[in-house]
């Protein structure tokens, strides 16, 4: 496959109902209205992207024959992912690189399930967030969703789900080992146990200080993608960036990374030619004043821009006829 053309569907999952806010639900049209796709193929960008926009998902909520209490919008949670699995499923079987605009981040229980399918579980993680995401349903001090997606899609973990209705369609198929982390600055203790004893990586903002992004990019990338034959799933939890560049999101917390190194993680996958698929969650933007909306739309447009190979030192452009 040609890295340089290969192909792109944008999907929208206007769905917030995993992260006990309103708000992450308008991104999808507001980054859109912000002028996503042109950004994307633009002259200086890449006039010959093949983009498809394949519209939001649809979805409601399911009817659960036991109630559950212990997970906040249990049933909306699953009616949404379900749908978001098949979407994402059938756009990389298309030979899409399928990129998934939340939401919340709740969203990528659907979104690596998808791609775990479409790949027969031959996929890579690389998670960008302040927060670990990866509670089970007991473990969650706050029962939000969107702190548990990784729970739900992880192998060693599947049991911890097993009590729950209606997701006897899932698959969770993906090794502990296959995951890792850049940004944490928020974990919860068991999501620490969970990490330590699954052998999972995770570069807190520590080691970013210390390592700085090329070294991090090297070390998890050779630990989740040895054989460099995965599929790589980029989930980008806009709230792994610094409040000061990405304030409008829900659960902000301040020492993220920079902008310029949440771009540098996107072209470095990038330029793999292992990009599978790419989430970009929890903006919100009804967070703060309208400078920092502006802000943070712009911020997730980078995002995106890097994620379908746009060069910030500019690319060979066709003279124009
Ligand atoms: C906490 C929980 C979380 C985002 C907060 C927080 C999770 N660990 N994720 N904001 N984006 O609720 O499980
Ligand atoms: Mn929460
Ligand atoms: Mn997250
Ligand atoms: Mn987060």
């Amino acid at each position: 496959l040609n890295k340089e053309g290969k192909k792109v569907g944008i999907l929208g999952v206007p769905f917030s109902k995993g992260n006990g806010k309103t708000g992450a639900e308008q991104a999808p049209t507001a980054i859109l209205e912000h002028g996503l796709l042109k950004s994307l193929t633009n002259f200086d960008a890449n006039p010959n992207l093949d983009v498809e926009d394949f519209g939001e998902v649809k979805f409601s909520s399911k009817k659960l024959k036991r109630p559950v209490s212990d997970i906040k919008n249990y049933a909306e949670f699953i009616g949404c992912i379900e749908r978001v699995s098949k979407r994402v499923h059938s756009i990389i079987e298309e030979g899409r690189l399928c990129i998934t605009i939340g939401g919340d981040h709740s969203i990528a229980a659907g979104t690596v399930d998808g791609h775990a399918r479409a790949k027969d579980g031959n996929i890579a993680i690389l998670w960008i967030d302040a927060h670990a995401d990866i509670n089970t349903p007991k473990t969650s001090h706050t029962g939000h969703p969107h702190g548990m997606p990784l729970s739900f899609v992880v192998k060693e973990l599947r049991d911890h789900w097993s009590e729950y209705p209606e997701i006897e369609w899932r698959t969770p198929i993906v090794p502990a080992r296959n995951i890792a982390y850049i940004g944490l600055r928020s974990v919860d203790d068991y999501e620490r146990l969970i990490i330590d004893r699954l052998g999972i990586t995770a570069f807190g903002m520590d080691e970013v200080d210390d390592l700085g992004i090329p070294e991090i990019m090297r070390r998890a990338l050779k630990v989740i993608d040895p054989e460099q034959n995965r599929s790589i799933h980029l989930s980008f939890d806009i709230d792994g960036l610094d409040p000061l560049e990405a304030p409008a999101t829900g659960t902000p917390v301040r020492g993220g990374i920079t902008l310029r190194e949440g771009i540098q993680i996107v072209e470095t996958v990038y330029k793999t030619g292992r990009l599978g698929a790419f989430d970009l969650c929890e903006v919100n933007p009804q967070m703060g004043r309208e400078e920092d909306v502006r802000k943070t739309l712009q911020a997730a447009t980078d995002l995106i821009k890097a994620a379908t190979g746009h060069r910030r030192s500019g690319r060979t452009a066709k003279i124009p006829t």
